[in-house]
């Protein structure tokens, strides 16, 4: 017999896509993080913009992991405490407040989290961090973090903490990276450790060390064709298969 596929939950974007009749509010997903998950060995389950809390208790219960994906929002700084940047870029609540309420549950599970991009920025902030707004007007002396290059070729170098899980994940101390957002991790938050770093000190990755798998990164290891950045998410889907 087959050995049983982890079930994992994979937040999503929406947007409004035109038709013949006008725009139609539209779920929507990169399907690279779709075919990551599944050949890594997972089943990924797309799920919609929800504030019921049984529905939302429900969901997290029966999945064996969480990926936060990333996608076309920022995070609103009222979350942690600040108003808007001139340069702040579209904020979606309803996205932002479901991935929140789905993080906290599955945080009380410890099922393994993976977070992307906005994912990282997101698990971040609901243990109280900050980010910054906008990298380029509020850090000095910053890397292009907004390639023009596509998310397949590396944009910038990180280095990676010596014996943290994304250290033992990708058995390397330096890898290349794509890199397409202008908000950053700022103070990381409770019980996190940073665990890559671009050269020019950007946050590209967390970890909370109490936890099986909870990991987030800056960039996009499902665009890349890399052996180690595909080992990413086979060690996320490793993890959620012990959950069965
Ligand atoms: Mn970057």
């Amino acid at each position: 017999m087959n050995r049983p596929k982890p079930l994992i939950l994979v937040s999503v974007d929406c947007q409004d896509l035109p038709s013949r009749r006008g725009p139609v509010k539209t779920v929507t997903l990169t399907d690279n993080y779709a075919q990551a998950v599944l050949n890594a060995g997972g089943i990924p389950w797309l799920f919609p913009y929800s504030d019921d809390e049984a529905t939302l208790d429900q969901a997290v219960a029966t999945v064996d992991g969480l990926l936060l994906s990333g996608g076309d929002f920022d995070i609103d700084p009222s979350l942690f405490g600040e108003a808007p940047h001139p340069n702040l870029g579209k904020i979606v609540p309803e996205r932002t407040n479901t991935e929140g309420a789905l993080l906290q549950r599955a945080e009380a599970r410890k099922i393994p989290i993976l977070g992307i991009c906005g994912g990282m920025q997101l698990m971040n902030v609901s243990r109280g961090g900050t980010l910054y707004q906008d990298l380029p007007s509020q850090k000095e002396a910053v890397l292009e973090h907004q390639q023009a290059q596509t998310k397949d070729l590396p944009g910038h170098s990180v280095s990676i903490l010596p014996d943290s899980q994304l250290a033992k994940i990708t058995g390397e101390s330096e890898i290349g990276v794509n890199s397409t957002h202008h908000q950053a991790v700022k103070a990381p938050g409770r019980d996190l450790i940073i665990s890559a770093t671009a050269p020019d000190g950007v946050v590209e990755a967390i970890e909370d060390p109490l936890y099986s798998f909870y990991l987030g990164v800056q960039w996009h290891p499902e665009a890349m064709p890399d052996t180690c950045q595909k080992a990413l998410y086979e060690a996320f889907i490793t993890a959620c298969t012990r959950q069965i």
